[in-house]
């Protein structure tokens, strides 16, 4: 009993991390679903949220804006595009460049996001934006947002961030709120240590409570 109230919370804990898509919005809210609800950030390729079931974002022809909130350590970020309602294809990458390597909690704003020039979206067109996340446990979070290709389609009306990608998080306070764009100091690194190595041992609990478990098979 002690031990299954230990597993639901850590796994509250594990379901609490996890990120948000701000924007465009998603195709649900799979950080507040219900605990019967089939939808999973865990599963591909969006978290169990069917075409339809939320609302669909105009979005620029040539690309747009996206706003996620991390609420991990640490994450790397992919961005795929697919075309066609409920597509399972999401054959479009739209961080061709480099993995999207991010340090701290918060908000991340992706401003300027360019459909590669081959990538052929027409006026109405729909697609689905889909955001992969993945963090230390090597496995990855899914996320989908509905989008409707519109010639003048306006970015984000607000657009925050409070990480950055290939940046190392500075400051003392864990939201990241201030200088977090700049080289940080040698202060600032201590600190950002002793927080990674906090979560890191948060991370590990939670890891091998789930893996007993799943022996147990519970
Ligand atoms: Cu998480």
């Amino acid at each position: 009993m002690m031990f299954k109230t230990a597993l639901a919370l850590a796994s509250a804990q594990i379901a609490a991390a996890h990120y948000g898509l701000v924007y465009p919005e998603w195709r649900a809210d799979t950080l507040n679903a219900p605990e019967d609800s089939p939808l999973s950030q865990w599963t591909y390729p969006c978290a169990g949220a069917d075409f339809g079931s939320g609302n669909i974002t105009e979005w620029p022809l040539e690309g747009g804006s996206i706003q996620l909130d991390l609420h991990h350590a640490w994450t790397y970020v992919f961005l795929n595009l697919g075309l066609g309602e409920n597509t399972t294809d999401f054959n479009i990458t739209l961080t061709h460049h480099q993995l999207m390597n991010t340090t701290g909690k918060g908000l991340l704003c992706l401003d300027d996001i360019r459909l590669p020039d081959n990538s052929n979206v027409t006026q109405g067109a729909v697609g689905t934006l889909q955001v992969v996340t993945v963090g230390d446990t090597g496995s990855a979070l899914y996320n989908c947002a509905d989008i409707r290709f519109t010639a003048n389609a306006t970015k984000a009306p607000t657009c925050n961030n409070t990480v950055q990608h290939s940046f190392v998080q500075t400051g003392g306070n864990s939201s990241g709120s201030s200088g977090n764009n700049s080289t940080q100091s040698g202060n600032d690194k201590g600190a950002a240590g002793i927080l990674g190595v906090n979560m890191l041992s948060v991370t590990t609990f939670t890891g091998l409570a789930v893996v007993f478990a799943m022996g147990l098979g519970m």
